[in-house]
């Protein structure tokens, strides 16, 4: 398969509401969208990198600027498949939500002239899969059991709570006492805590949580490891984790029992699943987190949730939960479950008319270098 030209698209969806972390608020999804035109079609990609470089160090006027001034280049002379994406960029340091975009429009094409879905192609087993969804800091406890009760309503399988220092067994005692002990019921700090809070985040295991997500700095296993001999809650990781030789270390290491897989953090889908067999082989759970994608990126990631070591929920909600616009057809929940796309490559396209409602700058590059 030859490149013949790149569009990178700048995209801008209105959260349905504010998402606020540990790391600070969001209102609106900016996202880069890239779409390949090839001898053999066209395939698309969504780059996970956010507007600021926040909660990892890439970002999206970044991310644009290192596909089109570095990776197009590399690429345009291959004849590729995407397999070959990978190896043709190893020499560019860092930049994986980056290289992940680029490789998934390229395994977009290929897998539509072959007629194949991404979910056969990476050894998905399951049609449907069970999905939580990601709660964020609200004003008051109460909001949150509102925000809560909404979700459990609505048949989520598992709900996440966002924490930070002063937001933490208070709101998570209360929902666990609200919705009682069949909840599953997690929580992720966005690395908001210091080694010195070991104690106090060991009280959470009173509440029963399925796990606690990525509590210490990224570069920190020691302390990740600290806690998980502390703590009777497993210990998940996602920041840390950036390729599959990071997820050996903390397996090693003891800093994680179960890991949250993001394409886009540790370089696309066929190092996620590199990382899905290396945990599998060690008896390690894994599970798919999310981004704020759109309906393509979603897309994508049922995809890889369909594979069978990803035993737990993912944070992959129905479309609603984000959007009141997206820029694919809509995903529904049904019985706490989406359906895994069974179409070619990511087995959705944007709809023309969605697409140019929220796109804010678009440029070709011509692969003729
Ligand atoms: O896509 O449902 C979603 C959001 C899930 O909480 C979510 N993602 O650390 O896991 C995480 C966060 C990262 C994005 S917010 C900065
Ligand atoms: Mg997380």
């Amino acid at each position: 398969m030859k490149l013949n030209a790149v569009e990178l698209r700048e995209v801008a969806l209105p959260l349905v509401s504010p998402f606020r972390t540990s790391l600070g608020t969001q209102t609106v999804r900016t996202a880069l969208l890239v779409r390949v035109l090839s001898d053999e079609g066209e395939g698309w990609g969504e780059c996970a990198a956010e507007d600021e470089p926040t909660y990892c160090p890439e970002y999206l006027a970044g991310a644009a600027d290192v596909i089109k001034r570095f990776m197009l280049p590399a690429l345009a002379p291959l004849d590729l498949e995407p397999a070959a994406v990978g190896p043709a960029l190893r020499h560019l340091r860092g930049h994986p939500m980056a290289k992940a975009a680029v490789e998934t429009a390229v395994l977009d094409c290929w897998l539509r002239a072959r007629r194949t879905s991404l979910a056969a192609h990476l050894g998905g087993v399951r049609r449907r899969v069970r999905v939580g969804v990601s709660v964020g800091i609200t004003e008051t406890v109460d909001a949150l059991l509102d925000t809560v009760d909404r979700h459990l309503t609505a048949g989520y399988a598992r709900i996440k709570l966002k924490i930070e220092p002063g937001w933490d067994l208070e709101p998570v005692r209360a929902v666990r006492e609200t919705f009682g002990a069949g909840v599953m019921l997690t929580v992720d700090a966005n690395t908001a805590y210091q080694p010195g809070d070991l104690r106090h985040l060991a009280k959470l295991d009173a509440y029963g949580l399925a796990l606690v997500e990525q509590p210490f700095a990224p570069d920190d296993l020691h302390a990740h490891a600290a806690l998980a001999a502390r703590m009777d809650t497993p210990v998940c990781l996602d920041e840390s984790i950036t390729s599959a030789r990071d997820a050996a270390e903390a397996i090693r290491r003891g800093a994680c029992s179960i890991i949250n897989i993001k394409p886009g953090r540790v370089g696309g889908y066929l190092e996620a699943r590199r990382i899905h067999d290396l945990a599998q082989a060690n008896g390690v759970p894994v599970w798919c987190g999310g981004m704020l994608e759109t309906g393509l990126g979603r897309a994508a990631n049922l995809a890889l949730a369909s594979l069978p070591g990803f035993t737990l929920p993912g944070d992959i909600s129905a479309t609603e939960r984000y959007y009141h616009r997206d820029i694919t057809r809509p995903f529904v929940l049904d019985g706490g479950e989406l359906p895994v796309p069974a179409e070619p490559g990511l087995g959705v396209l944007p709809e023309e008319a969605d697409l140019q409602a929220c796109t804010t700058a678009v440029e070709t590059v011509s692969c003729t270098f």
